[in-house]
């Protein structure tokens, strides 16, 4: 049962290739100023800036565990992210459930040291949790510059009309091996998707925080004071994109020293994009558009898989009326062109059990090679990269 089946909001349609993707310039939203309340940074490109994002925290911290241990019987794990939160150098995993159309805050389940002691970590918020309502992912980085790992947490809320949405949440450390939760109400909506990144280049970590459009809450870029308070933006992501994002991602993908911002969403409604960045620190005048038919673009991931040195890029989709699982898989071919390459790199590209909400690329079999793991609602799924060839494995129960 897909856990977000609302799909209203404006029709936002650009040009969509498939097969072999070509550079779009000046598609939608070309204007990139005044409109659409561009900024105009004139950034100096970083190769570094790739790194000083969420997803690169979550792929390179990221391992199987089965975090469905911690819901309750009717309750669902979306919601959940490795780092040191208590800054003692050992590993904890922090876990947001939720249960189905409850208006009520499931608390958080912090566990210090997985690889060790496994303790409860509620000490490290004062032994008062934060909570989710319905959780939905869970951004990890230094917000604050401290040098110990933040949180955000990304809910949309009660699941059914009225769609009242959630706030969002910060938990920042405070230098001592603590976190302080920060209930930001002023940012209460729909949010299914956020990703953060340092996309002004000045050090600190950004947010990108996708909202209901259709409830007057555009999608917003917030600005990172350095403290690790948001501020609102007046740039509106995508030349006001008015439907709802399902997945987004800051990552490097051309490799060009700019965060390049990923969405995408229901794929009825407009495409799955890829905003290239840029010197201006905006998103919206060039895109890439991804054509995914009536699938449901669900996450993004982007490393070298064929080891040439550059990021090829992964896209999780879902059937929404069956809940299978598409993958996508293209390489890129440099100049901002890909090939898909579905076809000739997997023998079995789906999956129909529970619908994948995130896809992670590591070595899981430690043979120096990208290999695909997923979670099937408490069960390992992966996809071993043999030679470049991503043969799918049976379901490992824990
Ligand atoms: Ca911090
Ligand atoms: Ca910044
Ligand atoms: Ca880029
Ligand atoms: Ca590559």
């Amino acid at each position: 049962m897909h856990l977000s089946f609302i799909r209203l909001g404006a029709l936002y349609r650009c040009t969509s290739l498939a097969i072999l993707l070509v550079p779009v310039s000046g598609g939608c939203g070309s204007s990139d100023s005044g409109q659409n309340g561009s900024e105009d940074l004139q950034l100096t490109a970083d190769p570094g800036v790739h790194q000083r994002t969420s997803y690169a925290a979550t792929q390179e911290s990221y391992r199987w565990m089965n975090r469905h241990q911690y819901k309750s019987d009717d309750g669902f794990v979306h919601a959940f992210g490795y780092g040191d939160f208590n800054s003692d150098g050992q590993e904890d995993a922090l876990v947001f459930s939720g249960q189905f159309l409850s208006f009520e805050p499931n608390p958080a389940r912090l566990t210090l040291d997985i690889d060790n002691a496994a303790t409860d970590g509620a000490s490290v918020f004062g032994d008062v949790m934060p909570g989710g309502i319905h959780p939905r992912k869970l951004l990890i980085g230094d917000l604050n510059g401290d040098g110990d790992d933040d949180a955000v947490l990304i809910d949309h809320g009660f699941d059914s009309d009225p769609f009242p949405g959630a706030p969002v949440v910060y938990m920042l450390s405070d230098g001592a091996g603590r976190l302080a939760t920060v209930v930001d109400d002023a940012l209460t909506g729909f949010h299914h998707a956020g990703a953060l990144g340092d996309y002004d280049h000045d050090g600190d970590l950004d947010l990108f925080l996708a909202s209901s459009p259709w409830q007057d809450r555009p999608h917003v870029l917030l600005e990172n004071d350095g403290s690790g308070a948001m501020a609102e933006t007046k740039q509106l992501v995508g030349g006001g994109w008015g439907a709802n994002i399902w997945a987004s991602e800051f990552l490097d993908l051309d490799g060009d020293g700019y965060l390049d911002l990923l969405i995408g969403g229901s794929n009825g409604e407009g495409p799955t994009r890829i905003n290239w960045g840029s010197s201006s620190g905006s998103y919206g005048s060039d895109v890439l558009n991804l054509d995914f038919a009536e699938y449901d673009t669900y996450d993004f991931d982007a490393e070298d898989i064929d080891g040439d040195g550059d990021r090829d890029l992964l896209v999780t989709l879902a059937d929404w009326r069956t809940d299978q699982t598409i993958l996508r898989l293209f390489v890129n071919e440099g100049g901002r062109t890909f090939s898909d390459q579905t076809a000739s790199r997997f023998d079995t590209a789906s999956h129909d059990g529970f619908w994948i909400d995130f896809s992670f690329l590591k070595d899981v079999d430690d043979d120096g090679d990208l290999d695909i793991v997923a979670d099937d609602w408490g069960n390992k799924l992966s996809w071993i990269n043999e030679g470049g060839l991503f043969q799918k494995q049976p379901i490992v129960t824990d």
